[in-house]
């Protein structure tokens, strides 16, 4: 229990606990929140110090927490969403008022669309002035804000609440579907003393903080019912079914039922993406012809053309394929969003999947041999199509050429994390790269937000200790790019690659009325990034072709120094918007 040295007790310590032993050890807002943080098993603060926790940042370390310093807010929330993902613990987040804590957000909101755990704890200012709207030093009611942006938001006044609030926002953030959670600590809150075995005593050490939640029997049975009668049934993976770490009965799953499956991007790796009943590579395949659809852990948003439309098979983009669909999913209001769920099965995927696996016992009937064959035939064709693709060393080089090094490096070092993000940079990684372990691959996910790069590789890092290898497109890496100097600070194993191709999509495009700004897509040609590296102490290096990039990611994997690799692609080697043109409004030809 942390408690404050000195034993000066202010008149208005003793108005507000009145009663108090003054002679008694104190205690104070600063120490209650690292106490209850570390009670909870919370070892780790992704942060920006300043007015009114710079003294929270120095105390948590000074307590033997570990905490990560970083340039910008909105990486701090990343890294702190992605901790979250990756450990079932919620990742804290710490920032300062108003501005710092508007920073903060988009990463909160981002936690929350995605499903990951976080604690966004911010600093506020002093409550009365900010309610009555006098002006305050970084003024802003930060409660009010954060509430439609967060799967739920606290505010705690008296020191002696701080057990309840941080247990509240565990609860929150990781129990049910996992979520972004705000948290507000106003200025005052630090300062305020109380007695130290009081303060002990208000701490919650919360007891089961993610419920397991079983699924209903006669929910499991339908599901397995509609699943016998496919024809050609499919398994559909989500990040949920990454995050809820069932992994090996997963597996399981899949293997006993011979089902073919596809990913979804940060389901890579679930099971190894050369897995022979993997179906990824004929994606636009299975989704229309697939009879009976089980989605474990994935949501049918736009990432799967809301179930219906030409993916699947339906006659126009609002049209229905036809499909079953049987959904197994934390959260009981997620069914029939998009289609009709024929079979939901509400529950943690954990409970799920075992309650799944002992319903289908040890001779279930393997799906039909044509749906197998037909799947396998057009998967083939596409991976030797691939593979000629990836052979071909074009110069200078484009995403191809420079993935099929990265691809290499991976299956060398299946243990690295992937972080992508970009437009091509993103749909060529994803589609070329094999992912061989769970929860390996890390995106940008449910948004397609820029800027979850470095603050992904740092977490990522920190809490795995694994080398990190960030392959960004050069205008996503913008977004966070200044976090290369936190890379260096802390020494991580990160190895940033930058797909440079002179900007959004492509560095092509021109002004059309031949003025002297560059068109709005593309930036400084034959830019440095590696200089940028150098910069702090870490290894740049100017990659040309695949062979000096496999040289240098190679040398970064052995050595574990920061490193950042500027990959020189062909500027006019990507396509607007990547793989999602189809999203972009064109203007009305005349
Ligand atoms: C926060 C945010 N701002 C803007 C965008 C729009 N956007 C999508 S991809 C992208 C960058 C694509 O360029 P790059 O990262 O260089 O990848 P490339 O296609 O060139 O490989 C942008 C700006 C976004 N997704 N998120
Ligand atoms: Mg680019």
């Amino acid at each position: 229990m942390g408690t404050v040295e000195s034993q000066v007790v202010t008149a208005s310590d003793v108005q507000q606990h009145p009663g108090m032993n003054t002679q008694s050890q104190l205690t104070d807002g600063f120490h209650l929140v690292i106490d209850a943080l570390k009670l909870n098993g919370i070892d780790t603060i992704f942060g920006l110090p300043g007015i009114p926790i710079t003294d929270l940042t120095r105390m948590a370390q000074a307590a033997g927490m570990r905490v990560i310093s970083f340039r910008h807010e909105q990486n701090a929330g990343n890294a702190a969403a992605i901790a979250g993902f990756l450990t079932m613990k919620p990742g804290i987040c710490l920032t300062v008022s108003a501005p710092g804590f508007l920073n903060g957000l988009t990463a909160l909101a981002n936690a929350t669309t995605n499903c990951f755990p976080m604690i966004l704890i911010s600093g506020s200012s002093e409550r009365e002035i900010v309610d009555l709207q006098q002006g305050d030093y970084e003024e802003m009611d930060q409660l009010a804000v954060a509430k439609p942006l967060a799967k739920a938001a606290f505010r705690v006044l008296h020191a002696g609440d701080i057990g309840v609030g941080i247990a509240r926002a565990i609860r929150a953030a990781v129990s049910g579907r996992p979520g972004g959670v705000y948290l507000d600590l106003p200025a005052k809150l630090f300062a305020q003393t109380m007695d130290a075995e009081l303060g002990t005593k208000s701490l919650i050490k919360v007891v089961d903080p993610a419920p397991r939640q079983i699924p209903a029997q006669d929910a499991v049975q339908r599901a397995l019912e509609l699943l016998k009668s496919a024809r050609r049934p499919l398994i559909l993976l989500g990040k949920g079914a990454a995050y809820a770490q069932a992994d090996a009965d997963i597996r399981v799953l899949i293997e006993r039922t011979g089902i073919p499956y596809l990913p979804m991007s940060m389901a890579k790796g679930l099971l190894p993406d050369t897995h022979e009943q993997s179906a990824a590579a004929t994606r636009s395949y299975v989704l229309p012809e697939a009879d009976v659809v089980m989605l474990i852990g994935a949501r049918l948003n736009w990432l799967l053309s809301h179930g219906k439309g030409k993916t699947w098979g339906g006659q126009d983009p609002k049209a229905w394929g036809g499909q079953k669909f049987i959904q197994v999913d934390i959260s009981p209001q997620e069914a029939d969003s998009n289609v009709r769920i024929d079979a939901p099965v509400v529950g943690d995927i954990g409970s799920c999947v075992s309650t799944l696996l002992a319903g289908i016992g040890s001779n279930w009937a393997k799906p039909p041999a044509e749906w197998l064959s037909a799947i396998a035939e057009r998967k083939n064709k596409n991976i030797a199509k691939m593979a000629e693709t990836l052979a071909k060393n074009p110069v200078p080089m484009n995403f191809h050429s420079a993935l099929n090094v990265v691809r290499d490096i991976i299956k060398a070092n299946p243990d690295a994390i992937l972080v992508n993000e970009g437009a091509n940079a993103l749909d060529f990684t994803r589609s070329i790269v094999d992912m061989y372990q769970p929860r390996k691959r890390l995106d940008v996910g449910t948004w397609g937000v820029m800027g979850i790069g470095m603050g992904f590789a740092v977490a990522a890092a920190v809490v795995s200790g694994q080398p990190v290898i960030a392959i960004e497109g050069d205008s996503a890496f913008g977004f966070s790019g200044m976090e290369v100097e936190t890379l260096c600070r802390y020494d991580l194993p990160v190895c940033v690659v930058i797909f440079n191709n002179n900007g959004v999509y492509r560095g092509t495009d021109v002004n059309p009325t031949g003025g002297p700004d560059v068109a709005p897509t593309v930036f400084v040609k034959g830019a440095r990034y590696d200089k940028l590296m150098e910069a702090f102490g870490g290894v740049g290096v100017h990659a040309t072709t695949p062979a000096e990039l496999r040289k240098a990611m190679e040398a970064a994997i052995r050595s574990r120094k920061p490193t950042l690799i500027n990959a020189v692609i062909d500027e006019a080697a990507g396509t607007e918007s990547g793989r999602i043109t189809s999203l972009n409004p064109s203007a009305r030809k005349k």
